[in-house]
C-alpha cells in the first residue's frame, strides 16, 4: 500500500492509522510548497489533488479520510479500531466527520488557507479568526465526548486518529485545548505508533 501524505497535513491521521495496524506500506511524500498535488505524476492518481490517497495492494485508489480511516479498519479487523456493532460504527464515523467536515475543513481550513475563503486580502484576518471560532467550538464539543473517557468512544479507534490531527494542528497554532482533549493528545502522544508517525514526518 502506498500512502500519499504531506508533512503534517491531515494525512498525518491515516499515517497513524497504518502505523497502528503494523502492515507494511510505503511513504510518498508530496512537498506541498513546490505543488507537488497539482503534478500530472500525482493528479493521474488523484485528481482532487488531496492527500490523504492511499493506493491499495491491487491498485486501487482510495480517497477522503472518512472512507480510507474505515476500509483500514474494516480490511484489518482483528485489530478493533471500529466497534463491531452498528451503533458503534455509527458514532465512530459521526465523530470522524465531525473532525474532517466541521474543525477542519470550517475551521482549520480557513486559518490555514483564507485566500480559499474570500478573495479580498483585506478579509484574511477575519477569516482567520472565524476559523479559530469554529475549531475551538469543535473541541468543546470533542471535550465533552471525552468525558470521563480515555479515547472518544472508551476504547481506542480510528476516530481518535482523526482527533489527533486536528488537535495537532491546534498544538502547532498554539491553541489552547479544552482539558480532556489536552489530555487526549498527550495519550495520543504516548502511543509508540504514534511517536514512530511524528518522528517520520520530521516533529
Ligand atoms: N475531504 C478531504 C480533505 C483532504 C484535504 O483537505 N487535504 C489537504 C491537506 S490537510 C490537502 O491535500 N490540501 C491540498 C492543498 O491545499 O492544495 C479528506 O477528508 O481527505
Amino acid at each position: 500500500m502506498d500512502l500519499y501524505y504531506a508533512p503534517g497535513a491531515c494525512s498525518i491521521g491515516i499515517h497513524v492509522i497504518l502505523a497502528e495496524i503494523g502492515k507494511p506500506y510505503t511513504l510518498k511524500k508530496l512537498d506541498f510548497a513546490a505543488r507537488q498535488q497539482f503534478a500530472p505524476e500525482f493528479t493521474r492518481i488523484n485528481p482532487k489533488s488531496k492527500v490523504p490517497t492511499l493506493v491499495r495492494d491491487d491498485g486501487s485508489v482510495l480517497t477522503e479520510f472518512t472512507a480510507i480511516a474505515t476500509w483500514l479498519a474494516r480490511a484489518n479487523r482483528h485489530k478493533h479500531l471500529l466497534p463491531e456493532d452498528l451503533d458503534g460504527q455509527i458514532r465512530a464515523l459521526e465523530l470522524i466527520d465531525y473532525v474532517v467536515a466541521t474543525i477542519h475543513m470550517q475551521g482549520f481550513s480557513r486559518v490555514f488557507r483564507p485566500g480559499n475563503f474570500t478573495t479580498s486580502t483585506a478579509e484574511h484576518d477575519a477569516v482567520k479568526a472565524r476559523g479559530r471560532e469554529i475549531a475551538e467550538q469543535g473541541f468543546v464539543l470533542m471535550d465533552r465526548t471525552l468525558d470521563r473517557r480515555d479515547y472518544l468512544l472508551g476504547g481506542y479507534s480510528v476516530a481518535d486518529a482523526a482527533l489527533f490531527y486536528a488537535e495537532f494542528w491546534a498544538d502547532r497554532v498554539q491553541y489552547r485545548l479544552p482539558a480532556n482533549c489536552a489530555a487526549h493528545y498527550a495519550r495520543m502522544r504516548s502511543r509508540p505508533a504514534v511517536q514512530g508517525v511524528l518522528a517520520a514526518e520530521g516533529y
